[in-house]
């Protein structure tokens, strides 16, 4: 149902690179990631996400979420803008602002989260879907080239109306059939991690480790994504640095040992290797 395996072709460590900032930068050169997410009780994934594209090299960073516990979500990291928001209609201005989104860490699948998703996907900016974002398009399936996907195996299945077994049986096929149904990139998250785009054959990364099977992970790689995006790396590319960028970080952080890993010892490691 998948159908047929393409080949495939292994990422490398120097394929894509972010240029070194320049001399008269301001941060309006590096833009702005909004995040849209953090349902009560999935605070920490918006939290984590912001974080991520900050570390990165973002020159902004704002984050829209449940107004009720929007004052906590900056504590200890001031320099995330944290807005409540409590209606798509809220959103607008933050959506004006913003030049890149990043749509899903812990959103939900509420009314508040499906007002939130519309919003987004009508401003006509470039984003990452990840997470809840992406169980709501496997309900109300759409098409866009402007999006890079993150889906883990068992999103993907939720995408392609299958089971995680059969995404994990051909996982090649399962990129591409996300990248055909859905248009823009689509990552296949997990151990060997793929991007696929709309050209050529999906790319493999090597990178990262089973430390990494623990909450929050997800959510640092949409940051990474949506950081470069709004860096001005072009989305396949961003989608394959970030990947990149991420499982190293991952490797990096795990040198103290794997078990334990948490998603936060990842974004601090992030800024060692984004600066490699
Ligand atoms: P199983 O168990 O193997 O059958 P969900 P979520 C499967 C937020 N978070 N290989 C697996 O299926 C997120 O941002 C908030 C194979 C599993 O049961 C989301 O908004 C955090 N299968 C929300 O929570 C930290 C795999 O998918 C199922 C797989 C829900 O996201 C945590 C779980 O997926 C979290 O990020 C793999 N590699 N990976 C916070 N601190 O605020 C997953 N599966 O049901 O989509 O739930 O991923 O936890
Ligand atoms: P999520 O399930 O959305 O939190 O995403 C988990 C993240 O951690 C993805 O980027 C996965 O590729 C990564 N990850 C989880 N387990 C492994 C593993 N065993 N090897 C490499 N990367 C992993
Ligand atoms: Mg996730």
């Amino acid at each position: 149902r998948l159908g047929q395996a393409p080949s495939s072709r292994l990422l490398r460590s120097n394929d894509f690179a972010l240029p070194p900032r320049r001399r008269d930068a301001h941060k309006g050169h590096y833009g702005h990631v909004l995040v849209i997410g953090g349902e009560r009780g999935y605070s920490g994934a918006a939290r984590m996400a912001g974080e991520a594209a900050a570390r990165t090299g973002s020159g902004l960073v704002s984050i829209a979420t449940r107004a009720s516990h929007s004052p906590l979500l900056n504590l200890g990291r001031p320099e995330l803008m944290v807005h409540g928001i409590e209606s798509g209609r809220e959103l607008e201005p933050l959506l004006q602002r913003a030049s890149v989104l990043a749509l899903g860490p812990g959103l939900g699948q509420s009314e508040w989260a499906k007002a939130l998703f519309d919003a987004a996907i009508a401003c006509g900016k470039p984003l990452v879907v990840d997470a809840d974002a992406l169980n709501l398009l496997a309900e109300h399936p759409l098409q866009c080239d402007r999006w890079v996907l993150t889906p883990h195996p068992g999103e993907a299945a939720r995408l392609l109306g299958l089971s995680g077994a059969d995404i994990q049986r051909d996982r090649f096929a399962a990129a591409s059939a996300l990248q055909r149904r859905y248009g823009g990139i689509a990552v296949l998250k997990g151990a060997g991690t793929l991007i696929a785009g709309p050209d050529g054959v999906p790319h493999v990364a090597r990178w990262g480790n089973p430390g990494m099977a623990s909450g929050g992970m997800g959510d640092v790689l949409t940051g990474v994504i949506a950081g470069l995006l709004a860096q001005h790396v072009p989305p396949f590319e961003a989608a394959c640095l970030g990947v990149r960028l991420h499982g190293q970080a991952g490797d990096l952080a795990a040198a103290a040992g794997e078990r334990g890993l948490l998603a936060g010892d990842v974004i601090e490691a992030l800024r060692t290797c984004v600066n490699r």
